[in-house]
């Protein structure tokens, strides 16, 4: 089956080795230096508000292997929404629950793609994403605190039943990229391996995809391509060496 196929019918598809293991090496000294400079945030903690003041994180979501493929799914005029790394660390990383991302959001239409990029190999031993294939196809159902009174990376989960033996794990190595629907039912259990367990969720919205919140750009609000559409962006950071995280081409962004 063709991936755009997959997509269609399952809510979700893996694009093999998009990304080169210079530039995912990369974004593993990123997520490191970035949990130097903010002790206080978790691995699964490294999210939106950190990445308009960031150059590198900016590059890395307005690579044009990455974009190319948002585009098959969205159309040219692209924009970031989000973008949060979930580095579960060895042994105590922590579990996602079950939720579809469409119910969180405050877009309008939720016409949005997730391109979930591999930084570690993800196998079910380390937490890798787990979805529901077809589920993408539901409505988005309400959210509840959380109730199994464990330690989850949220507090919130999808309010419905899921049938767990419909799950099917994704097993990406470093450069892969999963690509899943908003309301595809999806989660990850916690890490209980020796080995850390990273990801990097990219939330492409098309600019015609409004974000409806009060505060205006939304901290994360970029323009990526094309046309800017119905929202206001941030403006791109410009590098400066010392302060920010040091990577390949950091010339062109000061
Ligand atoms: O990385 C994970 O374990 C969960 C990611 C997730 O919930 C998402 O991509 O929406």
């Amino acid at each position: 089956m063709d991936l755009m196929e997959k997509y269609a019918t399952d809510g979700y598809a893996i694009f093999r080795g998009v990304l080169d293991g210079g530039l995912v090496g990369e974004a593993d000294g990123h997520v490191r230096w970035l949990q130097e400079h903010y002790p206080g945030r978790s691995g699964e903690d490294l999210s939106t508000e950190l990445v308009a003041a960031d150059p590198f994180w900016v590059r890395l979501v307005s690579d044009d292997r990455l974009l190319d493929i948002a585009e098959r799914f969205i159309g040219p005029d692209i924009a970031l929404f989000a973008s949060h790394y979930i580095a579960k660390p060895p042994r105590t990383g922590k579990a996602v629950l079950w939720h579809q991302d469409g119910a969180f959001w405050p877009l309008d239409p939720m016409n949005v793609v997730t391109l979930w990029v591999a930084v570690d190999r993800s196998t079910p031993e380390n937490g890798c994403l787990r979805v529901i294939p077809g589920s993408h196809r539901d409505e988005l159902h309400g959210v509840r605190e959380r109730r199994d009174g464990g330690d989850a990376v949220f507090d919130v989960e999808s309010d419905t039943t899921v049938d767990e033996s419909q799950a099917v794990d994704m097993v990406l190595e470093p450069g892969d990229v999963e690509v899943h629907h908003p309301n595809i039912m999806h989660g990850s259990n916690a890490n209980t391996s020796p080995h850390r367990r990273c990801g990097l969720t990219i939330r492409y919205i098309p600019t015609s995809t409004r974000i409806t919140t009060e505060e205006q750009p939304f901290p994360s609000a970029l323009l990526l391509r094309g046309e800017p559409g119905v929202n206001t962006y941030r403006e791109r950071p410009a590098y400066v060496e010392g302060r920010h995280f040091p990577f390949t081409g950091a010339e062109r962004w000061a």
